[in-house]
């Protein structure tokens, strides 16, 4: 595959943008080379600025559920954008889209539409330390839930002292509010807890993990997690960026059937544009301005091009149930596929899937939270990334990211990545 225009075109963007991208994971840091400049997208395709024809794994960080340039949603924001593009004032349109999502997802009464996921989950812990009037709370190394201050934590001095920034301008008065915990263990969130007695407010965690390359909740530890939360009066935050009406309609609370007390969404939500949202059951939510004390604001929230197509998405998924059994299915065989031709190429490895979210990782040993996400080699990735792109198939440029399949995929586009990833696998 030839680079040389997306390589002309990323001298001129780091000219005048922060290393030529407007978000770190695209400038292919973890993985060397140029980043790609994409030109078009269309189902689960993308067309570079080279010519080159790629088969998407990422689609856009998982929005594009339904393929890219998908037409009921291009159709909508078409019409929408001859009536006016944002008014700052109420829509009916708004109305329509929080009333489908609260019919698809359990256990919530209103939902806040916010333009980003990192705004949803922001507000999500405010919402909730202003509701329980405790201030702490608890996180997961190897979770991200957005580049709001209060994530942005390492772990701390001790087992169960706060955290430490873990980006400049974070600051210590912010990190101490923040406790990190190690996933898919309960008895270290029990000994936070413990340690903090009556101070934490919440624990949002990523119930199925897409951060760390796709990592599964281990059996038992979501249903802990709600224990634990409701014996202590903390509020369980699902951050549903990644999971929201991919992994199943009603999102991971339907899923596993467990209840959140709050909800974050983003990424499919919006079909491709600027939609987060956070929702909650009522009395919760009833505390947030204007009826209610804690305050959150946007004057792009719940903007008519953003709704248009979130509307267009979630009528899409609602009316064809079948959709999650095809993307279950699919993802079955390519992993089934990737296993096959992994195993036979004698690379050692272990996949990791829920559902439409897939990670392979070079390690033999179960991957099962940030530490052991951190053992995969990642030459081995290397090589696996950038001879994928070569063969025309575009995955994570990261080892910590999860793939993200789109029903736009055929099972020959499945062959095809089975096949490319035989050859690839090969030269290791
Ligand atoms: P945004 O602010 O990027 O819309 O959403 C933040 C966020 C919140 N919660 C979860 C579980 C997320 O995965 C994300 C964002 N995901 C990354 C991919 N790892 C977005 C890609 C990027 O940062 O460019």
């Amino acid at each position: 595959m030839m680079y040389q225009r997306s390589s002309q075109l990323f001298a001129e963007a780091e000219k005048v943008i922060p290393g030529g991208v407007n978000s770190p994971v695209r400038a292919f840091k973890a993985v060397g080379g140029t980043p790609i400049f994409v030109k078009s997208a269309k189902g689960a395709y993308l067309y570079d600025e080279d010519g080159n024809k790629l088969i998407d794994y990422i689609n856009s960080w998982g929005p594009m559920v339904l393929g890219h340039a998908y037409a009921p949603v291009v159709e909508a924001v078409i019409e929408k954008a001859k009536l006016g593009t944002s008014f700052g004032m109420p829509t009916e349109l708004e109305t329509q889209i929080a009333a489908l999502a609260v019919s698809m997802v359990p256990n919530i009464d209103k939902i806040r539409f916010v333009n980003s996921g990192t705004e949803a989950c922001m507000s999500a812990i405010r919402l909730a330390r202003g509701y329980t009037k405790r201030d702490k709370i608890i996180k997961f190394a190897g979770c991200y839930h957005g580049h709001s201050d209060s994530f942005l934590i390492q772990a701390g001095s001790g087992a169960v002292t706060f955290g430490s920034p873990n980006s400049p301008g974070v600051t210590e008065g912010t990190a101490k509010d923040t406790l990190l915990a190690k996933y898919n263990d309960l008895e270290n969130v029990a000994t936070l807890i413990n340690a903090n007695k009556n101070e934490i407010a919440a624990i949002i965690i990523e119930p199925v993990a897409g951060n760390m390359g796709c990592i599964p909740p281990n059996k038992g530890f979501l249903e802990g997690l709600r224990q634990v939360c409701t014996e202590n009066g903390i509020l369980l935050i699902f951050d549903e960026v990644m999971t929201g009406f991919r992994l199943a309609r009603g999102g991971v609370q339907e899923l596993f059937n467990i209840k959140a007390d709050i909800v974050t969404f983003g990424k499919v939500i919006g079909g491709g544009l600027p939609v987060g949202a956070f929702a909650a059951r009522a009395e919760i939510m009833n505390y947030l301005a204007p009826i209610g004390p804690v305050y959150q604001a946007g004057t792009l929230s719940g903007n008519p091009l953003a709704m248009a197509a979130g509307l267009a998405m979630l009528q899409a998924l609602d009316n064809d149930r079948a959709i999650f059994t095809r993307l279950e299915e699919k993802t079955a065989y390519l992993e089934a596929g990737i296993s096959r031709v992994l195993k036979a190429n004698n690379v050692v490895f272990t996949i990791n899937r829920v559902g439409s979210m897939i990670s392979v990782h070079f390690d033999a040993a179960p991957v099962t939270d940030f530490k052991s996400a951190a053992n995969g080699d990642n030459e081995t990735f290397k090589k696996f990334f950038h001879g994928l792109l070569n063969e025309g198939v575009y995955i994570a440029p990261s080892a910590y990211e999860t793939w993200f399949i789109t029903d736009a995929l055929t099972y020959e586009d499945l062959d095809f990545t089975i096949q490319a990833i035989d050859k690839v696998s090969k030269t290791f």
